[in-house]
């Protein structure tokens, strides 16, 4: 709920018309499906997180810029930028940064419950929205999600459940994440993602996020059919983030 205020005060200072002027704001977006599914990619979708609730500071002050092109240029498919402050030290400017360094498509990392993010997430550079369906009901998913591929961004709908998967899906996702992290006890368990591979309907590419460090593991969720592998911690508490994706 600190969301919704900190929206509020956000509204005031950059209202809708001036996200709107962003140069990011019309520029064509890439698509995150289609890098996933290259035979050339890894798959891999290296996430940019100073913190977080259950490990606190990971790695604060390291640069948004050398990450994101090191973690390009070791082989990832695709970034995801967390932009809350209060739980993951993010901002909007931490993807604007990645976005002026790197050409590859961009995963906004947020608790969208209001279309104004989407605004902002189109204006700061972004070409995916995270939606978390946990904290959103099904109505409110499919028209955020519409409104999301209005403005030319893929969604990715993230569950922990087979009962979220069946009560959100909607034909506005593109890709669908299972987190592997309790949101409620942070404990981590990949079991889940091959316990959900099978709820998950062909056509939507499958994501597994949160608590992938092992290569051997990825090749599992690979034959499971998983093509995107959602990868923060692993990199991050690495001094130098970039070298951890290279090894
Ligand atoms: C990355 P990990 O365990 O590799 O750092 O996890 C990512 O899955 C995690 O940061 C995440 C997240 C979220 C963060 C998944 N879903 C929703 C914030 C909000």
């Amino acid at each position: 709920q600190h969301k919704r205020k900190e929206l509020e005060e956000r509204k005031g200072l950059f209202p809708e018309r001036l996200l709107e002027q962003s140069v990011y704001f019309t520029a064509p977006t890439v698509s995150m499906k289609r890098y996933l599914t290259r035979p050339d990619k890894s798959g891999i979708i290296a996430e940019f997180k100073r913190s977080s609730p259950s490990k606190g500071a990971i790695n604060p002050y390291t640069s948004v810029e050398k990450t994101t092109i090191g973690y390009m240029q070791a082989g990832a498919s695709a970034l995801s930028v967390l932009t809350d402050k209060k739980f993951f030290g993010g901002k909007n400017e931490d993807l604007s940064t990645a976005r002026k360094f790197n050409f590859c498509p961009i995963l906004r990392k947020d608790f969208v419950l209001d279309p104004y993010q989407l605004l902002e997430a189109r204006a700061i550079g972004a070409d995916v929205v995270l939606l978390i369906a946990a904290i959103l009901t099904p109505k409110e998913t499919r028209e955020l999600a519409f409104q999301a591929c209005q403005l030319q961004m893929e969604v990715l709908l993230e569950v922990h459940s087979a009962e979220e998967i069946d009560s959100h899906l909607n034909e506005y996702i593109d890709l669908v994440g299972v987190n592997n992290r309790n949101l409620k006890t942070f404990e981590v368990n990949t079991d889940l993602s091959f316990e959900l591979a099978s709820r998950i309907p062909h056509g939507i590419i499958k994501v597994s996020e949160s608590g992938i460090s092992d290569p051997q593991l990825i090749l599992s969720l690979r034959e499971a059919g998983y093509e995107g592998f959602l990868m923060g911690e692993t990199f991050m508490r690495h001094s130098e983030p970039q070298r951890a994706a290279q090894e």
